[in-house]
């Protein structure tokens, strides 16, 4: 599956951490989007789709949370739970992100501007696209 954990360097002193991502450097796109998701209601389930063409790296910067992703053939279950670590998640897989825990903020880098002809929502129609590739 197309997915990556990358850790990336925290400059720490003793006044406390910090993390700089740059495109094409720690983030391996250009970044033309930056959004995050907070105060989740608890229990809830967000994504259940997959994107045609998006790239995105996902992290949690404060929490925790769960990412499902599926290629079509095989999934796998991702906790992120350290602003030090991104997934890295290429087009053409189905996540669902859940157990969010209380405060967690995830956010996400993304290669492209908003577009919802972009996504897939539909599971069915998801697994035919991905076998017909
Ligand atoms: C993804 C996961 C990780 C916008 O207007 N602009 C945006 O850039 C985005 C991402 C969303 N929206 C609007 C569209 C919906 O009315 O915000 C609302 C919630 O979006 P959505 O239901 O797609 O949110 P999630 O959390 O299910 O999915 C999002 C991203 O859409 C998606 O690309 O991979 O986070």
């Amino acid at each position: 599956m197309q997915v990556d954990k990358v850790l990336f360097k925290s400059c720490g002193d003793n006044r406390g951490q910090l993390i700089a991502l740059e495109e094409f450097k720690e983030i391996p796109f250009s970044i033309k989007r930056v959004y995050y998701v907070y105060d989740t209601t608890q229990g809830v389930k967000r994504g259940c789709h997959a994107h045609k063409s998006l790239e995105q790296m996902l992290i949690c910067i404060h929490g925790s949370c769960k990412i499902l992703l599926d290629d079509g053939v095989e999934k796998e279950t991702v906790l992120l739970s350290d602003p030090r670590v991104g997934l890295h998640v290429t087009n053409r897989i189905w996540r669902e992100m859940f157990d969010f825990s209380p405060g967690a903020v995830l956010i996400v880098l993304a290669s492209k501007l908003y577009d919802e002809n972009d996504y897939i929502r539909d599971y069915v129609e998801f697994k035919k696209y991905v076998a017909a590739k």
